[in-house]
C-alpha cells in the first residue's frame, strides 16, 4: 500500500484519558502510541497530510453520567486528561479536529459536527488511514463516517485498541468496519516512503 498525497493520517482520540490512568481508560491504550508515531514519520516523510482528532466535552457533557450518560467524566476541555499522551509525536503542521464540544450532543466520529470532511475535499485527499483510540467507538464510527463520506478508507488494526464495555466489542467493531467497505491494514503492508 502507497501513501500518495491524496493519503491522510486521522489519528484518533490518543488522549490520557483514554489511556491507562486517565478517566476512561482502554487496556493497553497507550500502547498505540508508538506505532502511530511510527505511521505519523511515514506520512511526513511523504508529504501527506496528518489529522489528529481529540475528545474535547465541555465539563457538563450529555454522555457524563451526572446527566444519565453511559461515561464517566473524561477528556474535558483544558484538563491534563484531555491532553494527547505525551509521547505522540506529531507534526507541527499536523490538524487537530476537536469534536464533542457541544454540551448537548455525542459525537463519536471525527466529521460529526466539525469540518473535517470539507477539509479533506479541499486537500482533494481520496484515502484515509484511521487508527487511534477506541476501536469500538472513536475508530469505528469515524471510520464508517469517512465511508459515508466518499473516501476509500483503511483502518491500521495494529494501531488502534477497543475500550470493550463487552468482551469482543472491538472485533465485532472491525467486522462491521469491514462490511462496510473498509480494508485493514498493518505496518508492514505500508511501502516504505520514496
Ligand atoms: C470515546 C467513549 C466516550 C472514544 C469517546 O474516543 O472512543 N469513547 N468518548
Ligand atoms: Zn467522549
Amino acid at each position: 500500500m502507497k501513501i500518495t498525497d491524496k493519503t491522510a493520517l486521522i489519528v484518533v482520540d490518543v488522549q490520557n484519558d483514554f489511556c491507562p490512568g486517565g478517566a476512561l481508560p482502554v487496556s493497553a491504550g497507550d500502547s498505540v502510541v508508538s506505532i502511530l508515531n511510527r505511521y505519523a514519520d511515514l506520512f511526513v516523510r511523504s508529504n501527506a497530510p496528518i489529522y489528529a482528532t481529540r475528545d474535547w466535552h465541555p465539563e457538563n457533557h450529555l454522555s457524563f453520567k451526572e446527566r444519565g450518560g453511559p461515561w464517566p467524566p473524561h477528556c474535558v476541555q483544558g484538563t491534563e486528561g484531555a491532553e494527547f499522551h505525551p509521547r505522540l509525536t506529531l507534526p507541527k503542521n499536523a490538524t487537530i479536529i476537536s469534536k464533542g464540544t457541544d454540551p448537548d450532543r455525542e459525537a463519536y466520529s471525527g466529521f460529526q459536527g466539525t469540518d473535517l470532511t470539507e477539509r479533506l475535499k479541499r486537500q482533494r485527499i481520496e484515502r484515509l488511514f484511521v487508527g487511534g483510540l477506541a476501536t469500538d467507538y472513536c475508530v469505528k464510527n469515524t471510520v464508517l463516517d469517512a465511508l459515508n463520506a466518499g473516501f476509500e478508507t483503511v483502518l491500521l488494526e495494529d494501531a488502534s485498541r477497543g475500550v470493550e464495555v463487552q468482551p469482543g466489542d472491538s472485533e465485532k467493531a472491525v467486522e462491521e468496519m469491514k462490511k462496510r467497505g473498509a480494508s485493514v491494514a498493518t505496518i508492514d503492508q505500508i511501502d516504505p516512503p520514496g
